[in-house]
């Protein structure tokens, strides 16, 4: 059998911060500023690898652009087998512990080197997966932070417009339920009764906070509640998930397929949604969507589009992409939203190239 002709001559990261046009305004943090690790893995063959991991927190490039750094200088020589790199990425620091940074960084390196893998075959990663190119359906998640209802009512019907979306993320939370519940009527009221409207708390309640918003809302017809608290609380998601009616929703937190395994063996969520630096990447998606497909539980995505869109074309029980156009800037080429899908360039790899004006104009030292 041929190998794969691809050897890993060195890893480049460059940290960016960019201002977001809707600043996250959620219970537990206020961001204006977007922190993006550009990622590109050069090959001795010419063929670069390109990945972007989005760590939140500005201050965390620092820590992150070192590690992926190193990772190179360990992987230097070495064939570009995406799965095998992972692994050994991740064993590496297996005694710093495989969560946190070690598999922020690993996820990284893995989402280039699939990219990479891909290109070297000629097809775009969904049809290197065994997948064909076509449409994923998302809801738009760009805004609809805590603010006035009635501005959050007028940017939903913005958000929708931007590519003709059936689905909307609106995050609650508010100091009181009335002003939660408002702005869910105003938003319903203005969007209509067929969008989908997917409920964001991000971690903003204790258990007995989450038990009385998320009765509260019950019969408001959601697509889902999701982490309305601490995401590691597993017992207490359980309990939520045992008494409402509306799917609940975790998954951007998981480190790994193994904590997505615990959480479904402990039936803490109806739904899953593994954020792609969490769960491992390409190779811990397929790895945890073959446990959602097992288990019959409907699989999303959260942030990095443009991978989630390849993925979503093989998983088995794949649910909704969720769209978000922060990275936007920094491509070339960014991916087509229309109808409420997002369409996969036809182009090998992924179909991530930097707009090296913007980047510039961006990079922090
Ligand atoms: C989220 C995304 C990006 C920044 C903060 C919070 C959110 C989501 O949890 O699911 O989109
Ligand atoms: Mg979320």
């Amino acid at each position: 059998m041929r190998r794969s002709p691809l050897t890993i001559r060195r890893i480049s990261a460059r940290p960016v911060v960019l201002k977001l046009k809707r600043p996250v305004v959620a219970r537990i943090a206020t961001l204006t500023d977007w922190p993006i690790i550009l990622i590109d893995l050069e090959t001795e063959e010419g063929i670069v690898g390109r990945s972007y991991l989005e760590p939140y927190v500005v201050k965390s490039m620092r820590y992150l652009v070192p590690a992926l750094h190193d990772l190179g200088d360990m992987l230097k020589g070495r064939q570009l087998a995406p799965s095998e790199i992972f692994d050994a990425a991740r064993k590496s620091l297996h005694f710093v512990g495989y969560e946190g940074l070690t598999m922020i960084a690993a996820s990284g390196l893995d989402m280039a080197a699939w990219d990479a893998h891909a290109k070297a075959a000629g097809v775009p990663l969904c049809v290197l997966l065994g997948g064909s190119v076509g449409p994923v359906r998302a809801y738009n998640s760009n805004g609809l932070w805590l603010k006035a209802p009635e501005a959050v009512a007028e940017e939903a019907i913005a958000l929708r417009d931007e590519g003709g979306f059936s689905g909307l993320k609106l995050r609650l939370g508010r100091a009181r339920l009335s002003e939660d519940l408002a702005t869910l009527d105003a938003v319903r009221r203005t969007v209509g009764e067929d969008m989908h409207l997917m409920i964001d708390f991000n971690q903003g309640l204790n258990l007995a906070e989450a038990l009385e918003r998320c009765h509260a809302i019950d019969d408001h017809g959601l697509a889902w509640i999701e982490e309305p608290i601490v995401y590691d609380d597993l017992d207490g998601y359980a309990r939520l998930a045992a008494e409402l009616k509306t799917p609940l929703q975790i998954g951007e937190n998981f480190y790994g397929p193994r904590q997505m395994l615990i959480a479904l063996q402990k039936k803490a969520s109806d739904l899953v949604m593994p954020d792609f630096m969490r769960i491992g990447g390409v190779t811990g998606w397929m790895r945890a969507a073959a446990l959602a497909g097992a288990h019959g539980i409907p699989m999303s995505t959260h942030l990095y589009p443009e991978i989630a869109a390849h993925v979503m074309r093989v998983t088995e029980t794949a649910h909704w992409l969720e769209w978000q156009d922060w990275a936007n800037p920094l491509l070339q080429r960014s991916y087509r939203i229309a109808d409420g899908n997002l369409h996969i360039p036809d182009v090998p790899g992924v179909g991530l190239d930097w707009n090296e004006d913007t980047v510039a104009a961006h990079l922090v030292s």
